[in-house]
């Protein structure tokens, strides 16, 4: 069988690597529907050597769809996302609109693809960091309950879409040949700096940014008393995230059992060899789908079950588009049945 697809926000970072990855996968496609803003409309895209012309978004472009991909602002989301399931589509939505709603699942195939059978019409991809964390702590949860944990991530410009990757180019160049630097996307330069903000920041302190690695990771790991202290940074890095984190289990795990664990756990690639500097970095996981992990020992502040490691994942794949689509094929494998 064979189905309709249409992506909403084609024209975006995720858009555009969500149709790499549907044809990556061979994603039983029947029609392809590439939506967008009426700015977009009519320009043209060859995929596979067939010619697609943008579509503008309308409420009827959902007519006929058997599975949408959202890879659109929180605003679009929930402006035609409802269009779509009235439609009679499945969603699966990469915009934070729906990840929290107790309606809608969210969905790591690697950590919970159980969940995928509860939608109510759409699923929700979680946000990237938080999928980059929970591929690499889920086969230790399983094994020893996760109690707490203390994260930084260290962020791609990706993140912030063309615009942030753009961003950093220019950037990157003009410093190079002495020349004015632009600053539209990030709060400040990204080139050769740090920017401690990504989203706004609540009372407490944090930026929304860091309230989703606690708050979605309680939803998809169904554990609601894990406790979560988060930093989230962006960096000059093009497309994959890293992030540093120090988890607090509720029994003993040991270094080499977490290593046996990971050894063998879907979605991830132990790369934990320090005498030989072999550890997971950036720019080798970039333009694949696995998380990497390494840095693995013993937390030193805190004798209580605690683990330190270190893990890298490409934003983008990963982190948005093929987690997406994974979790579109859990729908038609599901339809199937
Ligand atoms: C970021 N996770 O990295 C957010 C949205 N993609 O900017």
């Amino acid at each position: 069988r064979t189905y309709n697809v249409a992506i909403l926000g084609a024209t975006g970072a995720v858009g555009q690597e969500m149709i790499k990855i549907l044809m990556e996968r061979n994603f039983p496609i029947n029609e392809l529907h590439l939506l967008a803003s009426k700015r977009s409309a009519g320009k043209k895209m060859e995929i596979n050597g067939k010619e697609y012309s943008i579509e503008e978004t309308t409420e009827q472009s959902f007519q006929g769809m058997d599975i949408v991909l959202g890879a659109a602002e929180n605003d679009i989301a929930k402006r035609f996302l409802p269009k779509a399931v009235e439609a009679g589509a499945v969603v699966v939505d990469n915009s934070s609109a729906y990840r929290l709603d107790p309606n809608v699942p969210l969905v790591i195939p690697e950590v919970n693809p159980e969940a995928v059978a509860s939608h109510n019409g759409i699923i929700a991809n979680p946000n990237c960091a938080t999928i980059i964390a929970l591929v690499a702590l889920a086969p230790l949860h399983r094994y020893a309950k996760a109690k707490r944990m203390v994260v930084s991530t260290y962020q791609a410009v990706s993140g912030a879409g063309v615009n942030g990757i753009r961003e950093l180019n220019q950037q990157v160049g003009a410093i190079a040949h002495e020349k004015e630097v632009e600053v539209s996307t990030f709060q400040y330069q990204i080139a050769y700096n740090l920017i401690p903000q990504i989203g706004g920041f609540n009372e407490a302190g944090y930026s929304s940014e860091e309230m989703k690695m606690q708050n979605e990771g309680r939803k998809i790991m169904d554990n609601p008393d894990l406790c979560v202290n988060c930093t989230c940074v962006r960096v000059p890095v093009y497309r994959s995230h890293s992030e540093s984190i120090m988890v607090e289990f509720d029994k003993e795990i040991s270094v080499e059992k977490a290593r046996a664990l990971l050894q063998t756990a879907p979605g991830v690639k132990l790369v934990d060899d320090p005498e030989h500097q072999k550890y997971p970095m950036p720019l080798d996981t970039t333009d694949q789908d696995l998380v990497y992990v390494g840095r693995i020992r013993e937390d030193m502040s805190n004798h209580t079950n605690a683990l330190s490691f270190w893990c890298c994942g490409d934003q983008v794949r990963k982190g948005a588009a093929t987690n997406a689509v994974q979790i579109a094929e859990l729908v038609i494998a599901q339809m199937e049945k």
